[in-house]
């Protein structure tokens, strides 16, 4: 099916309606943006007008849908809660709003037999204007040698207090030429700022200074904070201690 820009828009406002009030912001593209920067190997095997969406976590996704999914005791079995909780999120949110259509959706942390990753979640938010990813291309005459330095996204409001969630591919959705492709914010112009965000991101992580590479709107609270520096196989842990009960079958040994 041939949508008009203006039916983008109808599918984003959708979407954002459902997943925004839960901390979650959405950005479409084309998949021919996305294919264009990366080797076969790694194409999304659809035709290049295909219409596809990027969903990113904010800070308020903790408290607005994470919280929330515990409390409702949707947390099951071992697998990491924050990614159950985000799968519930949005696959409601798809089966509600496009009910019966095909949409192909590919989760952050879901690997290709090839052990892949599913989608190239920093290249789709550059691409879709969601945020900058920095990489070490993007800084001249560096002083890495020949090390490999880790590329890292910024969000123009949340800084590096986000996470790139998913990618949907509305299968049956072709989208025309009127569709224009958004730059997203150069957020770190400099090239000391990039060394700095780079060297912040590979060499010193577990701080989280590269978080704060530019002054964010919000970040994460004290709670989510504590969460995120627990070690996750001690977070099924620390949720007891929260007061969330998960059922006995729930718990690693
Ligand atoms: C595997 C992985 C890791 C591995 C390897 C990292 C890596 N980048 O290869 C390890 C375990 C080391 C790791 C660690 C971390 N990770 Co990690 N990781 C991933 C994962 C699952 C896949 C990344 C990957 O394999 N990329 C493949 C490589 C080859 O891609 P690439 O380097 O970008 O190269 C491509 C681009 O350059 C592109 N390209 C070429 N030209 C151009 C031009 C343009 C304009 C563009 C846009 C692209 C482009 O082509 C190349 C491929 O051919 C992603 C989630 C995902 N599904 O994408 C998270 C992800 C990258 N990790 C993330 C994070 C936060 C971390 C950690 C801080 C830990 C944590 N989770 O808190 C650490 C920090 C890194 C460190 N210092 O160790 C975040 C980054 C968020 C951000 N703001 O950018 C991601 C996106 C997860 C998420 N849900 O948000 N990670």
């Amino acid at each position: 099916m041939a949508v008009s820009s203006g039916n983008v828009d109808s599918v984003t406002g959708k979407l954002h309606e459902r997943l925004s009030r839960l901390g979650f912001e959405v950005y479409p593209l084309k998949v021919g943006w996305y294919n264009s920067v990366l080797p076969s190997s790694l194409h999304l095997p659809y035709p290049d007008d295909s219409l596809a969406v990027v969903v990113l976590s904010t800070p308020a996704m903790f408290e607005e849908a994470f919280l929330p999914f515990l409390e409702m005791r949707g947390c099951k079995g071992l697998s990491d809660p924050i990614d159950q909780c985000v799968r519930h999120s949005v696959s409601t949110a798809v089966s509600q709003c496009f009910p019966g259509q095909k949409v192909d959706v590919r989760y952050d942390y879901e690997l290709l037999p090839s052990r892949k990753p599913k989608f190239l979640a920093q290249t789709a938010a550059h691409m879709s204007g969601a945020a900058y990813y920095y990489q070490q291309s993007d800084v001249t005459d560096h002083t890495w040698a020949k090390k490999k330095m880790f590329g890292v996204c910024v969000h123009s409001k949340f800084g590096g207090w986000f996470a790139i969630r998913a990618l949907l591919v509305f299968e049956h959705m072709t989208v025309g030429s009127e569709m224009v492709q958004p730059v997203p914010p150069d957020c770190v112009p400099s090239r000391e700022g990039r060394i700095q965000l780079l060297e912040a991101f590979n060499f010193h992580w577990k701080d989280w200074s590269y978080r704060d590479i530019i002054h964010p709107v919000e970040t994460y609270s004290p709670k989510q904070r504590e969460y995120f520096s627990t070690l996750p196989a001690q977070r099924f842990a620390l949720l007891r201690t929260w007061g969330f009960l998960l059922s006995e079958d729930d718990q690693p040994s």
